[in-house]
């Protein structure tokens, strides 16, 4: 069994990460700001460093003795990359490059990281579906620090000899998704709004499309990546490859909840990408697994969390 460093593991996607870890019994340890992440989303067995993943000193402490690194930690908002542009770029890719620079072993094993990407790269390709060789033209800064993090993974692996997995979610959602927040996935957001008894807002037409992948199919994504790291830098989309659009979504929620959603249209976001249905082809052929749980399984699982919380 190993020790496993897990950047933004306070979060939605690396806390189902840690406490999958965890049960197949490996050490894990955290770095975390807590901008957007919450102690209570780890085990009190978790390890946790409270730090800046930009801050060279303290990734470096965080990455001691650890046989792997998953690097989650980000500002993950599209929109608040078009707000602060700056602020998110140096959480998004200083903190990526940070990341690799620790991981380097000179003269001795580097330690492999398997990183997020997003499906952001493609920004407005909207080839349908995405396979990992569509061209990558990014239209927010989050999506074009999400790439950077790819090239620098790229001299991390060819130059440094840091093994590197990229993965590029498309939209995950599940359980603890915060939805009390304006950056916060669709998903939790129309949930939370929906058992509140109050209105979803949909930026635009509402004919946007998405590939929505449960959480728990991501974390079985990760763990395999780590397990198969070769000495070449690879990307790998992660996605069901299905899309749904924002409309249906409201629909099928309304359904899973029996009841009527209300609607109100807002003015489109800046940056909001119109298409994003991923491939999962090389995924599942490298990984022998694909996202199998439907986007009405998922949903269920997610209101069953939510539904208690709203209620107290
Ligand atoms: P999240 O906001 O729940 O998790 C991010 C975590 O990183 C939080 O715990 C936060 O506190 C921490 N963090 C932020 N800035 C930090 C900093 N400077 N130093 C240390 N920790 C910091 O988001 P998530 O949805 O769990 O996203 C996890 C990763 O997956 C991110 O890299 C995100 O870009 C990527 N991703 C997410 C989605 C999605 O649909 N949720 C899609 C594509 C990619
Ligand atoms: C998600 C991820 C991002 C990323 C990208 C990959 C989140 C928060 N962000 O961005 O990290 O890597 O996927 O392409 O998960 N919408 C509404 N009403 C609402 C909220 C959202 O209409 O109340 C729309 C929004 O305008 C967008 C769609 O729903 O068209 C999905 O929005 P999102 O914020 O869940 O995810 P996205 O695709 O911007």
């Amino acid at each position: 069994m190993g020790r496993f460093l897990v950047t933004g593991g306070c979060g939605f996607i690396g806390s189902h990460l840690c406490a999958r870890l965890e049960r197949i019994g490996h050490r894990v340890r955290v770095l975390d700001d807590l901008s957007t992440g919450r102690i209570d989303n780890i085990s009190d067995t978790t390890e946790l460093i409270i730090g800046d993943v930009a801050d060279p000193q303290c990734v470096a402490r965080a990455m001691a003795d650890v046989d792997g690194c998953f690097h989650l930690a980000a500002v993950a908002s599209v929109q608040r990359s078009v707000e602060d542009w700056l602020g998110t770029h140096r959480t998004n890719l200083t903190g990526a490059i940070a990341v690799f620079d620790a991981a380097r072993r000179p003269g001795g094993s580097a330690v492999p990281v398997a990183y997020a990407s997003s499906a952001a790269v493609y920004g407005d390709n909207e080839q349908a579906p995405l396979s990992e060789d569509s061209a990558v033209r990014p239209i927010t800064a989050y999506g074009a620090d999400k790439l950077g993090c790819e090239l620098h993974a790229r001299v991390a692996t060819l130059v440094h000899g840091v093994p590197t997995c990229g993965l590029r979610f498309f939209n995950v959602f599940g359980p603890r998704q915060d939805p009390h927040s304006p950056y916060s996935g669709v998903i939790s957001i129309f949930t939370d709004r929906l058992l509140s008894r109050k209105p979803l807002s949909i930026f635009g037409d509402g004919d946007q499309r998405r590939d929505f992948v449960f959480v728990e199919d991501v974390v079985d994504h990760l763990l395999a990546s780590m397990e198969s790291m070769v000495d070449r830098p690879r990307v790998f989309n992660v996605c069901r490859g299905q899309g749904t659009s924002i409309r249906e979504l409201a629909q099928i929620l309304g359904e899973t909840l029996r009841m009527t959603p209300r609607i109100l249209f807002r003015p489109g976001k800046p940056g909001d990408i119109r298409v994003s249905i991923g491939d999962p082809t090389q995924s599942i052929a490298e990984f022998g697994i694909h996202a199998s749980t439907t986007l009405h399984e998922g949903m269920r699982h997610t209101v069953d969390y939510m539904r208690p919380i709203i209620a107290a």
